[in-house]
């Protein structure tokens, strides 16, 4: 077979079963084209992306903007490396810092690499600035996070498949029940080394899990008290995904509409991935002050990726995107008329038993068991319909299009998401 002949989806899922690892347990279909909340196999047949390659797809598959900006300067210049100067970086730094309200930005490429980046600057603040004993910092995670998976993030995931048999695990790390502030204020009062809070404003691999209204507020204002840095991990909730800029903004009321909201928190360190480029590079950034940022000097950190000119110009289109396109405000609106459509349905379902979200971050709860392969099935039979989207945790599905949808868009899909349900109603 030549490399460059078009495969068939039976054929490309026999290579990548035969040669690639087996990490992944993918759904079987085999895409080969996208373009704004569509998706289209080898063989055609078109679907409805739900899934947004886990909510980094936010402006559409192939926006022509942001595949402009990455075609110009690919043209140009692709990678200087952090060794020279590049007349990219700048100007991406100075458009995010301004956009999110923060001094400093420091570029990568993975969300893990951003949260990895995080929990350095965090614990180097902490011996630094917070006078903690050197080697003795905490950070303080939450249960059923997803941070990625490096060897230190892993060491503090409580999945046994995420973890089992990657030790030794790093030290350095305390869990606390998600959405519990109790919990919090005992860690904090009880322990003075604690640098750190690291928390997902809404829990997206535990399956969409929404903390109860206000709670973010309080985590901050207990950081606060106890000089602790406020960790905001928003590589998946970030970038218009829950309805505003950020999932720690609040319910802005003022008139410009480009603002990113009177933020409900304000994180000390804000980490972000994922939409940051549109789902078109890997592009990632930590953001923080200069009293937080001002830390890191040269040589402690850095990537040889991290900042190139090809990631800045895609990441300065894709936030302008967001912006030009009131991705946010979109998103708000679709989310409550998805949850109310489908609320609507499962009033009289057996087979889901609810729906949660926030935005376009949204998930069913199947009714049945966290094993069975209900969820499994029922995301086969919406592909077979033209949408797709893929469990999480077993019996939970995720619904988390392009945030450029429209409402005719949207309602067409609860019409199939609702049809394929139906077949499985007992
Ligand atoms: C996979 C989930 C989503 C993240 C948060 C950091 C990262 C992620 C809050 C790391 C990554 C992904 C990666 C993906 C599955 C996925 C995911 F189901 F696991 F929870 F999106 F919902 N912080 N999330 O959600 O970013 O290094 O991957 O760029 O296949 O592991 P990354």
């Amino acid at each position: 077979m030549s490399v460059l002949e078009r495969l068939t989806s039976e054929d490309a899922i026999a290579l990548e079963d035969k040669f690639g690892a087996h990490n992944y347990h993918p759904l079987p279909v085999v895409l080969h084209k996208g373009e704004g909340v569509f998706l289209w196999d080898v063989e055609g047949k078109k679907y409805y992306d739900f899934l947004s390659a886990y909510s980094a797809v936010n402006q559409g598959h192939c926006h022509p903007k942001i595949v402009g900006a990455l075609t110009r300067q690919a043209q140009v210049l692709t990678l200087t490396s952090r060794a020279f100067y590049n007349d990219v970086l700048g100007k991406f730094e100075k458009y995010a810092t301004e956009t999110f309200g923060y001094d400093k930005l420091l570029p990568m490429n993975t969300g893990a690499e951003a949260v990895e980046t995080a929990i350095k600057i965090c614990r180097k603040w902490a011996y630094e600035k917070k006078g903690i004993d050197e080697n003795e910092a905490e950070i303080v995670v939450c249960n059923n996070n997803f941070h990625g998976r490096t060897t230190t993030i892993i060491s503090f995931s409580n999945d046994p498949i995420a973890r089992k048999n990657f030790g030794p695990y790093t030290s350095g790390f305390i869990k606390i029940e998600y959405d519990n502030l109790q919990a919090l204020q005992d860690v904090l009062e009880n322990n003075a080394n604690v640098a750190g809070f690291l928390v997902e404003p809404i829990q997206g691999e535990a399956g969409v899990f929404v903390p109860s209204e206000g709670y973010l507020k309080t985590a901050k204002a207990l950081c606060e008290k106890h000089n602790v840095l406020f960790i905001a991990d928003e590589v998946q909730t970030g970038i218009a995904r829950t309805g505003r800029l950020l999932a720690t903004c609040g319910n802005c009321s003022c008139s410009d509409k480009h603002c990113s909201g009177t933020p409900e928190v304000k994180a000390d360190i804000l980490i972000l991935g994922k939409a940051l480029s549109g789902g078109v590079f890997p592009v990632s950034a930590v953001l923080a002050n200069d009293s937080i940022m001002g830390v890191i000097r040269p040589g402690n950190h850095g990537s040889t990726f991290g900042g190139n000119p090809i990631a800045c110009a895609v990441a300065i289109a894709a936030l302008e995107v967001v912006k030009e396109e009131d991705l946010a405000e979109n998103a708000d609106t679709l989310g409550n008329v998805f949850r109310k459509e489908l609320q609507r349905y499962i009033a009289t379902s057996h087979i889901v038993k609810g729906v949660r979200g926030k935005g376009l971050l949204n998930a069913i709860l199947i009714n049945d068991t966290e094993d069975s392969s209900t969820a499994w099935d029922i995301c086969l039979a919406l592909k077979e319909n033209g949408l797709l989207a893929k469990p999480t945790h077993g019996n939970i599905i995720r619904f988390a299009p392009p945030l450029v949808m429209d409402k005719e868009q949207l309602m067409d899909c609860v019409q199939i998401i609702t049809k394929t349900l139906k077949a499985f109603e007992k």
